[in-house]
């Protein structure tokens, strides 16, 4: 079984164990009928012939009503958990701004400010990944935007991810449980270097993460004018004079 570490993640598990729990009990149901029926049917001795049923109406009633209230059922329990678990709380504790771009992920961190004002973020590239900090226990919303092809945003310790789509921008909240270290990835084949997508999210006490931003803010790799957004270099392969001619 998974271990979960974000509260928003916890429904989604006890759904998916549900599911399961339910889809068990209907397999075996099936297998038992599969197996047992040509057992318990089968003709005995070679001078008799089998019972021969055309039709049986109850039956047939039973078996088209019943998967019909099956479905409903796993629909029901999926949309009640979906919003549950994508539930927004309008004033979250910390909101970051993750950008999904061929081949890495940049995370500005617009409530902190470095000086005059300028925006903090942290980035990776296809060799060095990326690491996102956030503190325990809070709420944490992650802003998703992509400047060229549909990625998505996913990080199986919370059970949650979501698509990043160009000029279509998604968001989602976590509140993590636990401190520790845990992988995430890019889960949409978004192209050639899809597999580099890798990132790991490191989930701190409140007083380490004020540290975290601080140390970013002071140093001049990981501050910038405007929130870092990405898309320059496929901009320039459309239009490679677009830079001179501002
Ligand atoms: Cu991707």
């Amino acid at each position: 079984m998974p271990d979960i570490k974000a509260e928003q993640g916890e429904h989604i598990l006890t759904l998916w164990q549900g599911a399961w729990i339910a889809a068990l009990i209907t397999g075996v149901i099936t297998w038992a009928l599969i197996i047992g029926v040509p057992l318990w049917f089968r003709r005995r001795r070679d001078d008799e012939v089998p019972v021969q049923t055309r039709y049986n109406l109850p039956i047939e009633i039973f078996y088209t009503i019943f998967p019909v209230i099956m479905v409903i059922a796993f629909f029901s329990q999926t949309v009640r958990v979906q919003n549950v678990a994508l539930e927004m709380d309008p004033e979250p504790d910390v909101v970051v701004t993750v950008v999904g771009q061929k081949w890495s992920w940049t995370f500005n961190y617009p409530d902190t400010e470095a000086a005059g004002g300028k925006n903090v973020f942290t980035s990776g590239d296809g060799d060095e990944f990326p690491q996102l900090v956030i503190p325990v226990d809070q709420t944490v919303e992650f802003q998703l935007y992509s400047p060229d092809v549909i990625h998505n945003f996913g990080i199986p310790a919370f059970a949650m991810r979501m698509d990043v789509i160009p000029g279509n921008d998604n968001a989602f909240q976590v509140k993590p449980t636990e401190t520790g270290t845990y992988d995430g990835k890019c889960y949409e084949l978004c192209g050639a270097y899809h597999s580099r997508m890798l990132f790991t999210v490191k989930v701190v006490t409140e007083a380490e993460y004020q540290d975290y931003l601080a140390g970013l803010a002071q140093n001049p790799d990981n501050v910038s004018e405007a929130p870092v957004l990405g898309g320059e270099y496929s901009r320039n392969l459309i239009n490679p004079d677009e830079e001179e001619s501002e």
